[in-house]
């Protein structure tokens, strides 16, 4: 039997180790709240745009199989339960965490384009291209602010849509990669969900898809070595290292030249 005195002073270990992980709750479109996907609640309940996923626990190997989606990537089309938000080009869409308690670490958006339902797809078989990422935002690794760090302040992540992605189906992935234990790992935490990308009013819905180059896969866009999956913000010297090399590919900014060599070639077939 622990005393009352105790039982005080373990408690803060205690709550710390049952709450310090997590997982986006719930995503906000145009003012719109969509449930996420709460993993300790009957999976055959829930209708949600947000894929199955296992629990609050972290991801340990980049080499993952479950990289993609936190889960084996297989498709969720059966009951037809599983709901898309629809979402224009350039709209923000907002990640609600609640709860994020970690601070050192990027975070890094990505979307892939399902070659028919996003519900029918496996997120294993996706190329995936990034929409955003924040590593260390400033300061050092052990005193700045890192893309971790907007999560823990705010309990919200924002991301907007490429203005000028094609319409269509896709799954957006949200992750977060902690390092406050590199010695045991980086900490990945992924969520993905289903969006339908609808043309604005007036507008075509046309659009392009990233080049083959900012295209990845998961697993396969990360390796153990790299750099941005081996920092340890309270390593020796930590306040005077002030860089940060954010895993897996550049963002896509639709402003390469095979972007605009594609459009112009459209252009210039008219
Ligand atoms: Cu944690």
């Amino acid at each position: 039997m622990l005393s009352p005195l105790t039982l005080l002073l373990l408690a803060p270990f205690l709550v710390v180790r049952v709450v310090a992980h997590g997982a986006l709750a719930s995503y906000i479109i145009n003012d719109e709240e969509y449930i996420g996907y709460q993993p300790y609640a009957p999976p055959a309940d829930q209708a949600t745009i947000a894929r199955p996923f296992p629990g609050i626990d972290p991801i340990r190997d980049p080499l993952s199989e479950n990289l993609s989606c936190n889960n084996d990537g297989g498709p969720v089309g059966d009951g037809g339960k599983q709901l898309s938000a629809p979402i224009h080009p350039g709209d923000v869409i907002t990640g609600v965490y609640g709860l994020w308690l970690h601070p050192f670490g990027p975070a890094l958006v990505y979307m892939a384009r399902c070659p028919g339902a996003c519900v029918d797809s496996n997120s294993r078989d996706l190329k995936w291209f990034k929409i955003k990422e924040e590593g260390l935002i400033d300061g050092s690794i052990v005193y700045g602010n890192w893309g971790n760090g907007v999560v823990s302040k705010t309990g919200m992540y924002n991301a907007t849509i490429p203005s000028y992605l094609e319409a269509g189906e896709y799954l957006i992935r949200h992750e977060l990669i902690s390092l406050h234990a590199i010695e045991n790992g980086p900490q990945i935490y992924v969520e993905c969900a289903q969006l339908k990308i609808v043309p604005r009013e007036g507008e075509s819905g046309q659009g392009r898809l990233p080049p083959s180059r900012y295209m990845v896969s998961f697993p396969g866009a990360y390796r153990s070595s790299d750099p941005g999956l081996n920092v340890n913000p309270f390593a020796p010297g930590g306040d005077e290292i002030m860089a940060y090399d954010i895993p897996g590919p550049a963002v896509w900014d639709g402003k390469d030249e095979e972007s605009y060599g594609e459009a112009l070639g459209a252009l210039s077939n008219w």
